[in-house]
């Protein structure tokens, strides 16, 4: 664990109201915690403004019916540029298919092939979580250029 660094923050009246009911309204044990997953949050979110390699995960949602989607869709995934790593399929009901896919590539490739999925018609929802490959957040709680032991 790195060595805690304390530091005051001015904020205005009205915004640090905000943070306590933020704070209180979540799981978050205090508002140290808070501001420490803010931070990581907003460090995941400028690696996506980046050249990294990442991690995604694509939610789809579509019509089974539609004529040739199923093949168009496994289509878009092999043709990414990054690599798909998992994918997992759920028949909601007699129509809706729900898929979700796990993906490892470039920020801004993910989001094209978010947006491809999506464009297709039959596809009523495809969104991303736009995750990480841990670098940049591990490093902030364990100091930098410590790596996991497996
Ligand atoms: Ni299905």
């Amino acid at each position: 664990m790195s060595e805690l660094v304390r530091f005051t923050v001015s904020i205005e009246q009205p915004l640090f109201e905000q943070l306590e009911n933020l704070v209180e309204s979540s799981e978050y044990a205090n508002r140290s915690e808070f501001i420490r997953d803010l931070i990581r949050s907003k460090v995941v979110a400028q690696e996506w403004q980046t050249d990294k390699v990442l991690l995604g995960t694509i939610s789809i949602l579509y019509d089974h019916h539609a004529r040739g989607l199923s093949e168009r869709l496994i289509h878009h995934q092999h043709h990414f540029c990054g690599s798909v790593m998992a994918t997992t399929h759920v028949h909601l009901d007699e129509h809706l298919c729900a898929e979700m896919i796990m993906v490892r590539g470039r920020g801004k490739e993910i989001s094209a092939l978010v947006d491809r999925l999506g464009r297709e018609k039959g596809v009523y929802h495809s969104s991303l979580a736009a995750g990480t490959t841990g670098d940049a957040v591990v490093q902030s709680e364990h100091g930098s250029g410590a790596h996991h032991k497996h």
